[in-house]
């Protein structure tokens, strides 16, 4: 890998240069103010962090390096990990380089597997997936060296190449998951022939897994893999690791966020509502019969599942991806033609919901994925959000070298109780 750390390396000068040029240009000058309402309300567009690896455009969603969804929807995650590292695709000879590589550094240790199998039957294939990672944790390089003393500048090298041995286990480990949680417990090998997404593929061990469930797990490991840094997951895994706690626990702790109804479990819960829909109303269900089942959804009170996003302010562009694949090879799947129903009605009823509340009625990058892994027998949606986090770490890891490449400090905002704010209000007051 020397290609992509020496890669990693200029594109570290490059950002430590403009971060120079920028604090030449003020440090001091403000660039957000905050509201009452934003403190109390989940910081929802406070702009008080960087992130180099990724951006989200409220209008054109996501942005890697100088990339959209559309630009990079047909590549492989692999080259978007060099991408987020390094702002740059790779060249053509990188991917066999990346193959080789992940090759060495495989293998998931028996004591990953007894500590999985142990579980409860019931036990959520996140919290495998966590718990997996974090039992890897004492083979953390970072760790080992920073307990012998390494110079601050190169603590990045040393996280790189825990990123590199935890993305080389990934497929191994979430298909394991798949096949003792769903399946009979034994484990498929992995074949040092394929790429990374095509081995997780592979080793889930589906009847009908050919060639489109692994370019379908391409277009999702790519279309996952980093949403800027305050999404949830991607933050808590900088908070952890900007404590220098390894990469394996800040991983970890961001596929501990990402398991939440709120933010990457709304995958599962979107199959699930699709389903739910289907068996109601039968595979002929009318746009009628659906808007009539969201209203009874939110009368419930509760969320439409893979409908609203925190920044986006239009229909997802990785969502459009996820229908483009679909039109294109599930046209006929009840379950994605319901996704392309709900896609029609879900919006303006959202529109008018709450008066006018909610922020955005469209689709997010869930809405639809669902539909597509169902259609390749991927049917026990308890693990669609596996693939999410697998892909997500390509993010957390890109975005855990690049802070720790800056030098950036522990993260550590200040906070205040209510009566710190009221003083506050009362004494703007006296002050107008
Ligand atoms: N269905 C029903 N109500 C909604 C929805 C929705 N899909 N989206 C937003 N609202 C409500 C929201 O609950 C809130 O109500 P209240 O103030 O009474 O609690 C109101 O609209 C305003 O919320 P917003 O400012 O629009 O949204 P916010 O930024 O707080 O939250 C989400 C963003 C994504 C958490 C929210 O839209 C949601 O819960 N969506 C459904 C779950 C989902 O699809 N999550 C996946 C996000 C993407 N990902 O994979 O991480
Ligand atoms: C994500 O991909 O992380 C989600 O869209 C949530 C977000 O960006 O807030």
């Amino acid at each position: 890998m020397s290609i992509l750390r020496n890669e990693i390396k200029n594109n570290l000068t490059y950002l430590k240069n403009e971060i120079e040029h920028i604090f030449e240009g003020g440090r001091d000058t403000v660039l957000s103010e905050v509201t009452v309402g934003q403190v109390y309300g989940g910081m929802r567009g406070l702009t008080a962090l960087v992130c180099n690896t990724s951006y989200v455009d409220p209008y054109s969603g996501l942005h890697i390096g100088d990339f959209t969804v559309e630009d990079l929807s047909e590549k492989y995650p692999e080259e978007i990990f060099y991408l987020l590292c390094t702002g740059k695709l790779p060249e053509s000879d990188f991917l066999e380089e990346f193959r080789k590589e992940m090759n060495e550094r495989s293998g998931v240790p028996q004591y990953t597997w007894d500590v999985l199998k142990a579980l409860p039957e019931d036990t959520h294939p996140m919290s495998m997936l966590s718990l997996g990672i974090l039992t890897m944790e004492q083979e953390s390089v970072f760790k080992r060296n920073y307990l012998k003393g390494i110079p601050k500048s190169d603590f990045w090298k040393y996280t790189f190449e825990d990123a590199l041995n935890v993305i080389a286990k990934l497929p191994e480990l979430a298909a394991g998951i798949y096949r003792i949680r769903f399946g009979d417990g034994t484990l498929i090998k992995r074949d040092p022939d394929l790429d990374w997404a095509g081995n997780l593929a592979m080793m889930l061990g589906l009847p009908n897994s050919g060639k489109e469930l692994a370019r379908l797990m391409r277009l999702y490991l790519v279309l996952h893999c980093d949403h800027e840094g305050g999404n949830v997951s991607a933050f808590t895994s900088r908070v952890v690791n900007s404590a220098l706690s390894s990469l394996y626990y800040a991983i970890s702790a961001g596929l501990n966020g990402l398991a939440g109804p709120l933010h990457g479990l709304a995958n599962q819960n979107c199959l699930k509502f699709i389903l739910e829909i289907r068996h109601r109303f039968g595979d002929l269900v009318s746009e009628e019969e659906i808007a009539l089942y969201i209203k009874e959804t939110l009368d419930s009170g509760k969320v439409i599942p893979g409908y609203g996003h925190a920044v986006l302010r239009v229909t997802d562009p990785r969502f459009t991806a996820f229908m483009k694949f679909g039109k294109a090879y599930c046209s006929e799947n009840v379950c994605f033609q319901i996704a392309e129903k709900l896609f029609k009605v879900v919006p303006d009823i959202l529109k008018t919901y709450k008066g006018g509340k909610v922020a955005s009625p469209w689709p997010n990058v869930d809405a639809a994925s669902g539909a597509l892994l169902f259609k390749y027998g991927l049917n026990q949606f308890d693990f669609y959000t596996v693939l999410f986090g697998v892909s997500r770490i390509l993010g957390f890891c890109a975005q855990n070298i690049l802070a720790q490449g800056l030098g950036q400090p522990i993260i550590r905002p200040k906070s205040v109780t209510n009566k710190w704010v009221a003083d506050q209000l009362m004494k703007n007051k006296v002050n107008h």
